[in-house]
């Protein structure tokens, strides 16, 4: 099997994309314990390659696993055997991958946007043209927009993020970052258009031009590049990091299991290979120390939001512990308001709670450890689908989803602006 994954990454290297023909992404339903526990030993077999791609809260609810080709009739023979439910959710994803990318190539422009109000916010982009964007945004508002590098990536890349400023010292802050897991291209899609909108409404919209001038906002557009770099040469459903691990053929770490918050505990894996690698030690990706780096250093940061896909849910504290955390009723309340505003423009509905209550247990994730840190308006949003496409949504879902989230995006904000000094 180690030889059959060297070859493969050799292949890959050697002749480009990988492929994803005949592969299937599948919902598996467990009818109880048992069939839990066939389903979590399965996922952990690794000769069969799969890849989960929405693990199982509990019963009741489904898992969405990416299933190859090549081990689709030994799993559907299995969950036939042992009687689990599933239904075929994709059936061929490289069809899905194939219209992707001609849609991405057919709104491809011959010359570059010179301006942000010639980007493309409805379409998917490159990293080269998302990092031309964050140019262009900061020549064209210098007085409002800058560009913080706050490390590199592994690779090298720079980690880039956008500081919206009126001006002052020091002004408490909003973190935003999309992307840390870098198939999840709504997300990188959406962030790009947030930092448009910012721009746009700063002297416009009432309730955006009030939070700017108290509060600082910060967004971290790809903040894993590494991977989302891969995702466009080699591999669309890379998640991790692209660092090596030693002594494995297997590349990368979860950068949502990496941080110092319950770090090594349950719901992570120790195991290079899986998708949930929780990495060496905390802190080993320097994309994610560099964020830790620039929280500790700012020092002054009130909101932390961490936007993945897909599912469609608003989570807060905590993911490694049932231990509620102690703002759990003010942020439960505020999540309320947030998806119902959200729910507002289009009907997109949303599910809300604790990571660990509303998902499933994760240690080492990103906003345990920032509102550990004392950032009380901790979320992640996990946006569109709820499956249908799941990390694969159509480009024209780009512009809805990026501006519901907005309306979200904008009661967190005003709340912690109405609730900081
Ligand atoms: C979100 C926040 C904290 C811990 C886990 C999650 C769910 C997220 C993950 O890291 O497993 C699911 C995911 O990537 C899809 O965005
Ligand atoms: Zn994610």
């Amino acid at each position: 099997m180690k030889g059959l994954l060297v070859l493969t990454a050799l292949f890959v290297a050697v002749f480009g994309k990988e492929t994803f023909e005949g592969d299937q992404v599948l919902r598996i339903t467990a009818r109880d314990e048992v069939q839990l526990t066939l389903l979590r030993d399965l996922s952990e077999m690794e000769h069969l390659q799969l890849d989960v791609w929405m693990e199982p809260t509990d019963l009741s609810t489904p898992v969405d696993i990416r299933v190859p080709f090549t081990s689709l009739q030994t799993v559907k023979a299995f969950l036939e055997t042992e009687d689990i439910e599933y239904v075929i959710m994709i059936r061929d994803l490289q069809v899905m991958l194939d219209e992707e990318n001609e849609q991405m190539l057919s709104a491809a422009r011959v010359t570059a946007p010179r301006t942000s109000d010639d980007y493309d916010y409805s379409n998917y982009h490159t990293i080269a043209d998302i990092y031309a964007f964050q140019d262009m945004l900061v020549a064209e508002n210098p007085n409002l927009v800058s560009k913080i590098v706050i490390g590199q990536s592994y690779q090298g890349r720079p980690l880039n993020v956008l500081k919206f400023s009126t001006g002052g010292t020091n002004k408490p802050g909003i973190w935003f970052d999309t992307g840390i897991h870098s198939r999840e291209w709504v997300t990188q899609a959406s962030g790009t258009w947030f930092a448009k909108k910012i721009v746009t409404d700063y002297g416009r919209d009432a309730a955006l031009t009030a939070i700017l001038d108290k509060m600082d906002i910060f967004l971290e557009i790809v903040t894993n590049p590494d991977g989302y770099y891969y995702t466009h040469t080699s591999n669309r459903m890379w998640r991790k990091t692209r660092k090596p691990n030693p002594g494995s053929s297997c590349i990368g770490t979860d950068p949502n299991r990496n941080w110092d918050a319950g770090f090594g505990g349950p719901g992570a894996s120790n195991s290079p290979c899986s998708e949930t690698y929780r990495g060496p030690k905390a802190h080993s990706e320097s994309e994610v120390k560099s964020i830790v780096d620039f929280v500790k250093s700012h020092g002054n940061l009130k909101a932390f939001v961490s936007i993945h896909s897909y599912s469609q849910m608003l989570l807060y504290p905590y993911g490694y512990t049932t231990t509620p955390c102690k703002d759990q009723s003010e942020l439960d309340n505020l999540a309320r308001k947030a998806i119902t505003d959200l729910a507002s423009l289009y009907g997109t509905s949303y599910r809300y709670g604790s990571i660990i209550n509303t998902i499933y247990q994760a240690s080492g994730g990103t906003i345990d450890w920032t509102y550990n840190q004392g950032i009380k308006y901790s979320y992640t949003f996990e946006l569109r689908d709820t499956g249908r496409y799941g990390f694969i949504l159509p480009a024209n879902q780009i512009l809805p989803t990026a501006k519901e989230t907005w309306l979200a995006l904008m009661a967190i904000m005003e709340h912690t602006k109405d609730n900081t000094n």
